[in-house]
């Protein structure tokens, strides 16, 4: 099914934190309702049922969920397993997590616990963004409440020995890299780690790990409860669902909205957003799905769908489904600049091609955003982002390189012009100052 989500199929339903947060709210919405039940159906039941209903990572990746939980050694040895929830949302124009821990933070923990028994861990880590204090304050609060009421802790009414522990980050993006979060949970300094071996084999300690997004979990309970076959109802198939999706820049009214998956990029827009600003004819371009994600131009949008498969075809990404909508106004060299500076601002400096192009490329953006380029720098400046693109240790490297693709694709012509501007006013002035002499 692809197009508006009916309220009766949202699974967030306490999204604009209208009702109570609280356990007792939660339970009257719908979580911990069976989820003894669902344990005693037994670790492949669950793991086969989360394949089944096709969720992929809500982090940007888009892995499988189900697969990734399978990696996990199916005994436990002296080596204890562990869940760790990536709760560093830091990703610019990416604000959706945030809304499900504040509003809706017992299907986090519910979810948190469902999935360590089907992984065999008793120990769960959040690490929670910085930034985010409103959040931590909640989460704990939660906690303690599913704690009180022996929803998890040792001897639980679950019958699972489970314990959750919040981590709070100190506002470093790279720290939502997977195992760069994880070096930052034992103590050091957050720097990815070579991969493989993937967290599964040698995570947290050493010991087998998962790390997954705060809306990959949140939504297991739910899954679980309603079916595989009602999740995989919406979207299409490889991009089943439902997803939260944010809205910012130059919409009217800015939002965190759950939609199913595959809606149309400009339904999505329209219908939530209130309309670009200035009208759909006044749309210059879109980032879909986060500021690594490259843009695409208003004739892109027109068609595009928002899941993984429409914006690979349309060679950007749907990342965390963080949109940024940008109208004429916009002056995009400028925009794609900023972020550039973000990259190079956050990048570890733990490898030359990151460490060196994320700077350079920043630096040689900021003089084509005044015209102050050579026109054979633009296809240097595309030459150095395929330098770094996929030769990096994470995917940061990539991220920096992406939107620099994309702005060279669609917005050529735009720095072109800025370039022979620039040359022209420089020879009007030097003119000018011939003749005075
Ligand atoms: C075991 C294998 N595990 C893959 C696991 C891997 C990871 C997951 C995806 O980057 C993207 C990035 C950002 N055995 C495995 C395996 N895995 N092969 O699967 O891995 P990967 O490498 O495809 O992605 P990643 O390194 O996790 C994440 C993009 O997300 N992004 C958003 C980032 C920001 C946020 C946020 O603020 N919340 O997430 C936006 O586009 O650019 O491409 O778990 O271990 N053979
Ligand atoms: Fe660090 Fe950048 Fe290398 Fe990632 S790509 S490890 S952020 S230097």
């Amino acid at each position: 099914m692809i197009g508006i989500l009916e309220d009766k199929d949202r699974i967030f339903t306490n999204l604009y934190g209208l009702h109570d947060w609280g356990l007792e709210g939660a339970k009257k919405r719908g979580a911990w309702n069976a989820t003894k039940d669902m344990l005693d159906l037994g670790r492949d039941w669950i793991i086969d049922n989360v394949k089944a209903s096709g969720l992929r990572g809500r982090g940007g990746a888009g892995f499988s969920t189900g697969l990734k939980w399978s990696f996990m050694p199916k005994e436990v040895t002296d080596r204890p397993h562990y869940l760790v929830i990536n709760a560093d949302e830091s990703e610019p124009a990416t604000c959706k997590d945030r809304e499900i821990m504040r509003h809706d933070p017992q299907l986090l923990i519910e979810g948190a616990l469902i999935a360590s028994f089907a992984m065999q861990a008793h120990a769960c880590y959040i690490y929670l963004r910085g930034e985010y204090i409103l959040e931590r304050e909640r989460m704990e609060a939660a906690v303690k409440q599913a704690y009180e009421a022996k929803l998890i802790g040792d001897n639980n009414v679950h019958g699972w020995d489970f314990h959750v522990y919040i981590h709070h980050g100190a506002g470093a993006y790279i720290c939502g890299e997977e195992t760069a979060l994880l070096e930052s949970l034992e103590g050091k300094k957050g720097q990815p780690r070579l991969k493989p071996p993937f967290p599964a084999g040698a995570g947290l300690y050493g010991c087998p790990t998962t790390v997954n997004n705060v809306e990959s979990i949140a939504v297991v309970g739910t899954i679980l409860r309603r079916g595989a076959d009602w999740f995989a109802s919406f979207g299409r198939p490889n991009n089943t669902g439902t997803k939260l999706m944010s809205l910012a820049g130059h919409v009217n009214t800015p939002c965190v909205v759950e939609e199913a998956m595959s809606i149309p990029l400009r339904q999505l827009i329209e219908d939530h957003g209130g309309g670009v600003r200035g009208g759909w004819g006044n749309l210059k371009a879109i980032i879909p799905g986060g500021a690594s994600c490259p843009v695409i131009t208003r004739e892109q949008a027109e068609v595009a769908l928002m899941d993984f498969d429409s914006m690979r075809e349309h060679r950007s990404s749907l990342g965390t489904a963080g949109v940024t909508v940008m109208d004429e106004s916009t002056d995009i060299v400028r925009a794609i600049a900023r972020i550039s500076y973000f990259f190079k601002h956050e990048s570890c400096g733990q490898c030359t091609p990151c460490r060196e192009g994320t700077g350079w490329m920043w630096r040689v953006l900021e003089r084509m955003a005044i015209g102050d380029a050579d026109p054979s720098e633009i296809d240097l400046l595309l030459d150095v982002a395929g330098q770094v693109e996929g030769h990096t240790i994470c995917a940061l490297g990539d991220a920096a390189a992406w939107p620099v693709q994309g702005l060279i694709r669609h917005f050529r012509h735009e720095i072109e012009d800025r370039i022979n501007t620039y040359r022209n006013s420089r020879a009007n002035f030097a003119g000018h100052t011939i003749a005075a002499e």
